[in-house]
């Protein structure tokens, strides 16, 4: 049943192994090239950016008149490097003073630090500084703010871009009244000679390409624009389906994921030297399981479907072979040739192989690090050998947007600042768009689903609102949620109103990961057993079944508490489809009560200390008072322990499957 006792993180010791490995690097090209072949790869070079004298910028020029005209309102600077870019080509016209002199005339708009770092050294006066995450929607509510009102008639507006413009900025802009024009200082263009890049989109389209090597964003656009003149655009996206895109880090595979170009492997460190080491050790195993699945998945649209068991005519992203797994059957309450198991926490610290990646890099980069966490997500279930993958991501994640502070100090957990204690904090919590503040999630779920084994579903996840607000208002774990409950009791309105913003944005966000490829969501209401079942009612009920209410029925929802006994009753009336349970109540019990829900539990995460013979017996135990009845999904009462033996976890595991399938 196990998928592979190795791991992702094991190196090779034949590098590359005669890959073909194209390289889009510029300045570095030799040395890459050099780098490729001492890896073991053939190196392709295509050379795809030629530096831009600062003189040929036309968009800069009429930028510069216009402003010296006082043509413009309001300027917006988007990056540091723009900024100091546009300075440099516009003074090769005219002089700084009266460059200066002419912004100080309008409102200058810094969208973050790095751009009011360049315009102080230039000594340009800010008029408006963009708050955090300074994303468009601040840059544009803090515009409405200064200009009394959402009205920006009559308002013209230079937006300083590098790179891609946003659209969505320009369309709000030009929506709210504003005539908009977007300055694109460029530095790099197509090199001279296109021959060499024109040669690699060849090799891509003809398959005689295996690795392509991405080391600044501007690449990506070269290259498409370069597949583009040759009129193979869409050819060229879907031959890069077949090869292992390695990126050399976050920028470069944020703008990839603009272009819907899946990347495969992103180095430790964003270092050239780093990513070629990296990429040879990793890239042919994880090239070789990528083909293996393309080459599945091939074969499957070609045979005739097998008919499915259930009406999932309009389930998103599920094809059958998901849909017929036995974690997708036990969620649906329909028999399943042996009992499915996944751990809570099942990617975390007891495991190696995490301890190793988070050794390198900060638990929220690697939350908002696509790759990786997906490497950390299928490495779990493959080396454990579980049934479903669960997205490597962490339920506080949404309350940054929401214009809290969140931090993961060594060892003790999470720690929120801006709490909200009364009222009027709560009139600050902003609306939730998490295609805007946690795309990064979307990202995981779609390099997860798309590494994953074919017949492994993934199941996505939130905190449900009473456990999102216990955070949200102590600012990180709690006793006696003294503070939670003080605001629920002091101030039901106020409460409310947090709960329904709560509540607006984990829909949201779950409707977000199932657009993004999950098969099933689990909704961790861990802290809410420390509620009364007359308060759960009032106060946590509604706002939960609205969450659930919300989501497409098809997609199974496991709504999971601890320290609930009193509580089950309700939790059923949620909507939910399985009830995830702890190990302080009896599983028979629970079929029992409640015979049209599936169940996921239950053993006591501490029972994964003891002998492996004990836990095999502990396994059979549970399985017992299952009585094979359809709708049960294996699992702990809360979270794998950090200090449990891994190989504990493989005995469960392995028992599980073995005494079911008997
Ligand atoms: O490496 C580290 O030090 C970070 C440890 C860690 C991990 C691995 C945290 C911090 N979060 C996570 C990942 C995580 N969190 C996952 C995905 C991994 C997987 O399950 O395989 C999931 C589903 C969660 C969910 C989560 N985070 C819950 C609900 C589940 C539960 O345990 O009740 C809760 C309450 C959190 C908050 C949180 N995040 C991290 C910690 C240490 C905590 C708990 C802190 C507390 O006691 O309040």
């Amino acid at each position: 049943m196990k998928q592979s006792q190795t791991t992702q993180f094991s190196s090779s010791p034949t590098g590359f192994g005669g890959l073909r490995v194209v390289s889009l690097e510029s300045r570095r090209s030799r040395e890459t090239v050099r780098l490729i072949e001492a890896a073991g790869g053939v190196a392709i070079a295509a050379p795809s950016m030629r530096e831009v004298a600062i003189a040929d910028n036309p968009a800069a020029e009429r930028f510069a008149d216009g402003l010296l005209h006082g043509a413009y309102t309001s300027v917006v600077c988007m990056t540091g490097v723009g900024t100091r870019y546009l300075f440099a080509a516009m003074e090769k016209h005219h002089d700084r003073a009266d460059l200066v002199r002419a912004l100080a005339a309008t409102a200058v708009v810094a969208r973050g630090p790095k751009p009011v770092a360049a315009l102080r050294d230039l000594g340009v006066p800010v008029s408006i500084v963009v708050p955090e995450p300074n994303t468009w929607r601040e840059i544009l509510a803090t515009m409405q703010e200064a200009a009394e009102g959402e009205d920006l008639r009559g308002a013209k507006i230079a937006i300083q871009e590098y790179g891609i413009a946003n659209r969505r900025f320009v369309e709000a802009l030009e929506h709210a009244g504003a005539e908009v024009d977007c300055v694109e200082v460029y530095r790099w263009t197509l090199p001279d000679d296109i021959g060499p890049l024109k040669d690699a989109v060849r090799q891509i389209l003809a398959r005689t390409a295996d690795v392509l090597l991405v080391t600044s964003a501007t690449q990506i656009h070269h290259v498409f624009s370069v597949a583009s003149k040759l009129s193979e655009e869409e050819r060229f996206r879907s031959a890069l389906l077949e090869l292992a895109v390695c990126s050399i880090g976050p920028v470069s595979s944020e703008n990839l994921a603009r272009l819907d170009i899946a990347v495969d492997f992103e180095p430790s460190r964003p270092k050239l030297g780093i990513l070629i080491r990296e990429a040879a050790e990793r890239v042919p195993r994880l090239l070789r399981r990528k083909r293996e699945r393309l080459r599945k998945s091939c074969e499957q649209a070609v045979s005739p479907t097998p008919t499915r068991a259930t009406t999932d005519k309009n389930v998103p992203n599920m094809n059958d072979r998901l849909e017929q797994s036995a974690f997708m059957l036990a969620c649906r309450r329909k028999p399943a040739p042996y009992t499915p198991v996944w751990l809570m926490r099942q990617a975390g610290r007891y495991m190696q192989e995490y301890r190793e990646v988070r050794a390198r890099v900060p638990f929220i980069e690697l939350c908002k690090r696509p790759q990786l966490a997906a490497e950390v997500a299928i490495t779990a279930q493959e080396k454990i050998g579980v049934d479903a993958a669960i997205v490597f991501s962490d339920i506080l994640l949404i309350v940054e947007p929401m214009g809290l502070g969140l931090e993961y100090i060594g060892g003790e957990g999470p720690s929120i600042s801006r709490t909200v204690r009364e009222g009027s904090d709560v009139d600050r919590l902003r609306e939730v768009d998490p295609h805007e503040s946690l795309g990064f999630v979307f990202d995981a779920v779609r390099a997860t689903r798309s590494q994953l084994s074919a017949d492994i579903p993934l199941i996505g996840f939130s905190g449900a609102p009473f456990t999102l607000a216990s955070y949200i208002v102590e600012g990180g774990g709690s006793k006696n949620y003294i503070q939670t409950k003080s605001l629920m009791y002091r101030d039901e309105g106020a409460w409310n109103e947090m709960m329904s913003l709560i509540a607006r944005a984990v829909s949201r966000y779950l409707k977000g990961q199932i657009e993004a490829g999950v098969q099933a969501l689990q909704l961790f209401d861990s802290w809410v057993g420390c509620l009364s079942p007359a308060d759960y009612r009032r106060y946590v009920l509604p706002h939960t079944k609205a969450v659930i209410d919300a989501l497409p029925a098809e997609c199974p929802v496991i709504h999971f508490g601890t320290n609930c006994c009193g509580l089950l009753d309700l939790q059923a009336t949620t909507g939910c489809g399985v009830l995830g349970v702890d190990h302080r109540v009896a599983l028979a019990d629970v079929f029992e009560r409640f015979p049209n829900l599936a169940v996921q539990g239950n053993l006591d995460p501490v029972a994964l200390f003891s002998q492996p013979e004990r836990i095999v017996e502990a396994a059979g135990r549970l399985l017992a008072e299952a009585e094979g009845r359809t709708g049960h999904i294996f699992n702990l009462g809360h979270g794998v322990l950090p200090a449990t033996p891994v190989e504990n976890v493989v005995a469960l595991v392995d028992a599980v499957h073995e005494l079911s399938a008997a």
